[in-house]
């Protein structure tokens, strides 16, 4: 028996900083629907999905930063969000900017959840990987203070039994990163959601600019090939405040071959049906890491000539 997961990599446009969260999540709506009209089980939504990327701006003041925080979820503008799900029968995963109280600290984290079809939040997960600077840098043509507005999440990288597999999450910066894919791989990671906000430019080497898609999709090929997964990459495409965005959104299945991408750099659904157990030709061949890891020879420090080459 095949296990079929249908999932719709809903690309969005830009948000603009005035546009109302009610307005942002009524454009989820949409591609909500679109997704259950193709017949989606779940559908992916980009990092920090409700807001514009604000990290792109230095503000003096918290109560500034705070505003595009959510503290519950589903929240207030979120909520309709949910009641489309569940009517739908159509899951899904949203990044946001998640604001809580815990160990008596007020924490702030890049956050996404994974709801289920019948929307019901099944799982959470807060950006590792956080990347840009903490100090304004006005050299810069945009800031990318992430580091400043954010906590380095402390969930790990858990996976979650829904939609009949195993599943996964990341945000963004996570996807560069190979033990991203492989904490979740050691877990038997079948599907793992990726959502996204990527400028073109990267302000600190602009020669990487013109390789910005080359590099999306090199790792999410090989993050997905290498621990026999499926992934679903989702960001956001256009000029958002004067940044271009890369979008670039796309389906990869475990053989590291992209099955469905996005064409715009607007709203956009691209669909995959996907067979969770074509995992399972590569985690049982190549990728058997029972049979082929040799994780002893990961910590050997090995020195040649005086010289510690490996760690
Ligand atoms: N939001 C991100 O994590 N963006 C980074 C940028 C800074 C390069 C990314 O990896 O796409």
């Amino acid at each position: 028996m095949t296990r079929m997961v249908t999932v719709g990599a809903a690309q969005m446009g830009p948000n603009a900083l005035v546009e109302s969260r009610k307005a942002v999540v009524q454009r989820l709506i949409v591609l909500l629907e679109q997704g259950a009209r193709h017949g989606c089980d779940l559908v992916v939504f980009p990092e920090l999905a409700l807001t514009t990327f604000f990290p792109r701006w230095y503000f003096e003041s918290q109560d500034d930063v705070d505003a595009f925080f959510e503290r519950s979820m589903p929240s207030l503008h979120t909520r309709p969000l949910f009641e489309a799900s569940k009517k739908l029968g159509v899951g899904f995963y949203l990044g946001y900017a998640e604001l809580t109280e815990e160990d008596g600290h007020t924490r702030r984290f890049n956050t996404s959840i994974l709801v289920d079809a019948s929307g019901q939040i099944v799982g959470k997960y807060r950006k590792v990987h956080l990347p840009g600077h903490a100090e304004h840098e006005p050299w810069r043509q945009f800031q990318h203070l992430e580091k400043r507005y954010f906590e380095t999440g402390n969930l790990g990288f858990p996976v979650f039994r829904a939609f009949g597999g195993i599943v996964g999450m990341a945000i963004c910066n996570d996807r560069r990163w190979p033990e991203t894919y492989r904490v979740m791989g050691l877990q038997g990671v079948e599907m793992i959601l990726i959502g996204y906000n990527t400028p073109v430019h990267n302000p600190p080497a602009p020669e990487h600019d013109n390789l910005s898609h080359f590099h999306n999709e090199l790792v999410m090929q090989a993050g997905a090939y290498q621990n026999g997964s499926w992934v679903v990459g989702v960001g956001k495409g256009g000029c958002e405040e004067g940044v271009d965005q890369i979008g670039n959104s796309v389906v990869i299945a475990p053989s590291g071959e992209i099955v469905s991408a996005c064409t715009t750099l607007g709203d956009e659904l691209a669909i995959a049906r996907c067979d969770l157990d074509l995992t399972q030709s590569y985690k049982s061949s190549v990728f058997n890491f029972a049979k082929h890891r040799e994780p002893a020879s990961y910590t050997l420090i090995v020195e040649r000539k005086g010289a510690v080459i490996s760690v």
